[in-house]
Parts: C-alpha cells; sequence; structure tokens
C-alpha cells in the first residue's frame, strides 16, 4: 500500500532500525521503546490486522511468531521471558493498520496490561 508507513519501511523508503528478515517477515526497533527490549515483527506484505492476517495467510502469520521467538533469542530474552503482543483496532490502542507483533520485554512486565 502506497500511503501505509510499514510498507514503506519494507521497501525501504524510510529507514529503520531492522534486527531480521527473513522470506516474508521483517524485524525492526520501534522509534518509542517501551521497554529495553521493543522490537516489531510485521509481514512484509500488507494485512490490517492480526485477524485479517490469520484468515488471510496462516502460515504468513506463523512466520511472523516464528521471526518473534527469533528475536527473542537473538535478544539474550527467550529464557528470562518476553511478551508478543498484537494490539488490534483503535480502542486497544493499534495506530499503525499494518499488523505488527510487539516484541517486548528486558524488564519485568505488569500484569493486567494498561
Ligand atoms: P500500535 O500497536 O499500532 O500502537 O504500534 C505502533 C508502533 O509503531 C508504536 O509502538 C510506535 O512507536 C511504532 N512506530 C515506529 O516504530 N516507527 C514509526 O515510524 C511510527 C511508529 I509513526
Amino acid at each position: 500500500m502506497t500511503d501505509c508507513l510499514f510498507c514503506k519501511i519494507v521497501s525501504g523508503d524510510v529507514p529503520a532500525k531492522v534486527v531480521r528478515s527473513s522470506d516474508r517477515a521483517l524485524a525492526f526497533r520501534d522509534i518509542n521503546p517501551q521497554a529495553p527490549t521493543h522490537v516489531l515483527v510485521i509481514p512484509k506484505d500488507h494485512h490490517p490486522t492480526v485477524g485479517e492476517l490469520a484468515a488471510a495467510d496462516a502460515e504468513l502469520l506463523a512466520e511472523v511468531l516464528r521471526e518473534a521467538h527469533e528475536v527473542a533469542a537473538d535478544e539474550g530474552i527467550a529464557g528470562t521471558g518476553y511478551r508478543v503482543v498484537f494490539n488490534t483496532g483503535a480502542q486497544a490502542g493499534q495506530t499503525v493498520f499494518h499488523v505488527h507483533a510487539h516484541v517486548l520485554g528486558g524488564r519485568g512486565l505488569n500484569w493486567p496490561p494498561g
């Protein structure tokens, strides 16, 4: 999508601190980190929300989740613990409508989330 920020990161038109790239997924550091590790994992194809991605391409959603775990392993937090969050819809705090998994860790995380 031409007006999608994360599609522009995929195409290289907008810079990002990329930490992993697979065939169909990309992981980059969040510009406003909420934890010592805060990485976003996105499918390279445009899907607005996790529900729409699950319905359209379940294997691509699985790749996003595999990459999220690899990010945690690369960051050294796979053993201590990390959180994968898909904010879905405006009321849940989704602001960018290109599905993204937040990978958060490196500190204690509260429950329930705010
Ligand atoms: P949300 O779940 O849609 O609210 O998450 C969007 C995230 O994208 C949020 O954490 C922003 O800090 C992050 N982000 C980014 O990493 N780079 C950008 O250019 C913009 C937002 I705009």
